[in-house]
């Protein structure tokens, strides 16, 4: 474990050389600000598990570092010492994994625990003979059911142009009505641990959390979430993206295309809340890739919300159409502005974004133009494992493959099934044989928390058109979030508000500017972003590093999607 210097320390010189510290890796304490000791404490909580919990039937595993060892795993019944608290699983003290190496994490030596045969409802740890234990976790079918809650109040508490209340876990989280000029385009969420709001981040996140509806409705519609339109006879579910929707649709100007991005020309100080963001912001000129994501979303919610809001459908199809004829009549990008805004997601081809759209398009209108755009720039796309915002192929692909419309040509059918298939039994491989269950491997970036999660909307989409495959993927899929609960070097979870030593300081401005101690939950943190030797090993949760330790809604709507999967069924 590498000993690492931070930017800002939490730790009281004189206080903390025996405490864990919001800056170090679990079970290894903070000597002096910045400074952790290099080996976990033996006999302390360093076994790496997810602590939010498993489905019955889902691998369980937990990963340490150190030497092998045997295993039991014990029910917290609050035994002083664990041999208080029984033994539930194996029978005999059971062998831990062969000796890997995390080339990612550094780590020399760690070893996998499996204990997935045990499917009791129960609340039980890990324990090491001679190396220490876990944290504490649940086995159950609702496991999964307070950490969706939590993600959606975190896209609700993203929401702009309006006043925002909350409660969780006893504690009230607030922001007052903010960005009231942004008119024609208020609402929304903000995009991250800003307040900018961008057409492309922002379609991108919502289509993800519209993908979550067209694949796991059953699950979704009768879920009653915190939002003040509980009462109006929509699911709770489909309010949230409907307020997402209603900003979109205000930056579309009049010749179909639209604004890139809405913000101002600076950042606000981290110490500012939304309501006290008073700087000037504008609508951008418009640039072909947010007009092609706009077209993408605003078809996709048109599909979604004919049966609950057809007024809003309506307009949605009729803004989406427009769009791209917009697109249709400017082939070459136009790119957004240079300067005066803030904010990345600019520089990327526009292909991607016309591809999402082609697929939408057709999905919702049958337009035989579109699915002609769509299979003829198919042969320059494939299914990405790992995608992000300047990616957006996979979700016209999924789109596609789950046409109900005519026509489609089944050769691209074919080759977009296997390609599909393809990626997610390499995913799959990968996260069977990396020491912390990533999809991903030793591959990171900046969000990656949200490219993990992302991988398990590949890992779903395939399991529905590779039935044979289907338990593989699915379990692949819980053993991403497995990763992001705990399973990780840290052993602690990526999401505020939820499972065990959840991060306190993200950048995200309510976080720091409220009077509330704790941080605004339901928020993925970006995790460890890339650096050499040991990327897995450069988190640090510290509101001052929003390269690892910033939120953002790309990261949270994969999320959403994942924990809806896993959601019991009624
Ligand atoms: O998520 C974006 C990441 O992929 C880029 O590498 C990074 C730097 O360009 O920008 C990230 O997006 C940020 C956006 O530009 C502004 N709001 C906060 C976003 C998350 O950090
Ligand atoms: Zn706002």
């Amino acid at each position: 474990m590498p000993l690492r210097t931070i930017i800002l320390g939490s730790c009281l010189l004189l206080a903390c050389d025996t405490a864990e510290s919001p800056h170090c890796p679990l079970g290894s304490a903070e000597l002096q600000p910045g400074v952790c000791t290099a080996t976990p404490k033996a006999g302390g909580v360093v076994v790496r598990v997810n602590s939010v919990g498993f489905l019955p039937g889902t691998p369980k595993q937990a990963t340490y570092a150190g030497p092998a060892s045997t295993f039991v795993i014990r029910r917290a019944d609050g035994g002083k010492k664990p041999e208080d608290d029984p033994v539930v699983f194996p029978d005999m003290p059971g062998d831990v994994g062969p000796a890997l190496s995390a080339s990612d994490s550094g780590e020399p030596e760690v070893h996998v625990v499996d204990f997935s045969d045990l499917n009791v409802p129960g609340e039980y740890y890990v324990a090491v003979d001679g190396v220490g234990t876990s944290e504490h976790f649940r086995i159950g079918s609702d496991v999964f059911v307070e950490p969706f809650h939590a993600a959606m109040l975190g896209m609700y508490g993203w929401r702009c142009g309006t006043a925002v209340s909350f409660d969780w876990q006893d504690q009230t989280f607030a922001h007052g009505a903010c960005h009231l000029h942004d008119d024609p385009a208020l609402g929304g969420w903000h995009d991250a641990g800003d307040y900018g709001k961008y057409t492309n981040n922002g379609s991108f996140a919502l289509g993800m959390m519209l993908l979550a509806w067209d694949h796991f409705r059953d699950r979704l519609e009768d879920v009653v979430l915190a939002v003040p339109e509980q009462d109006n006879g929509i699911p709770d579910y489909l309010d949230e993206c409907s307020y997402q929707l209603g900003w979109l649709l205000g930056m579309q100007y009049d010749d179909g295309s639209v604004s890139d991005r809405l913000t101002a020309a600076n950042f606000d100080p981290l110490t500012t809340m939304p309501e006290a963001s008073t700087a000037l912001r504008s609508m951008s000129s418009a640039s072909t890739k947010a007009t092609a994501d706009f077209a993408a979303v605003a078809a996709h919610a048109a599909r979604v919300f004919r049966e609950f809001d057809p007024d809003l459908a309506q307009r949605a199809e009729g803004a989406a159409v427009k769009a791209w004829q917009f697109l249709l009549a400017n082939t070459a990008p136009i790119q957004p502005p240079a300067s005066g805004f803030t904010g990345s997601y600019s520089g990327d081809s526009d292909l991607d974004d016309r591809f999402w759209a082609a697929a939408e398009i057709f999905e919702t209108t049958g337009d035989k133009d579109a699915l002609a755009a769509f299979e003829n720039a198919s042969k320059t796309f494939n299914v990405a494992a790992n995608w992000d915002w300047d990616n957006v192929a996979n979700l016209g692909i999924f789109t596609y493959l789950a046409s109900t419309q005519d026509g489609r040509d089944d050769a691209v059918v074919t080759r977009l099934t296997l390609a599909l298939e393809n990626s997610a039994a390499n995913l799959a491989m990968t996260a069977e044989t990396h020491p912390y269950g990533r999809s991903l491997g030793a591959y990171y970036n900046w969000g990656v928390n949200g490219t993990i999660a992302r991988t398990t909307l590949v890992f779903v989409t395939a399991s529905r058109v590779d039935p044979d495959n289907s338990r593989r993927y699915l379990d692949a899929a819980s053993t991403q979030l497995g990763h992001l609960f705990g399973r990780n070097y840290y052993g602690r979870s990526f999401m505020t508000g939820v499972g065990a030593k959840p991060p306190l300081h993200p950048h995200h401005r309510p976080s720091i500017a409220d009077s509330v101690e704790q941080p605004w939950p339901g928020l993925l943190v970006g995790g460890p972003s890339k650096s050499d030797p040991a990327p897995a090993t450069v988190w640090q949760d510290d509101s001052a590093d929003y390269t690892s330790n910033e939120v953002a809604i790309n990261w949270n709507a994969p999320l959403i999607y994942a924990l809806a999967a896993f959601q019991p069924t009624p």
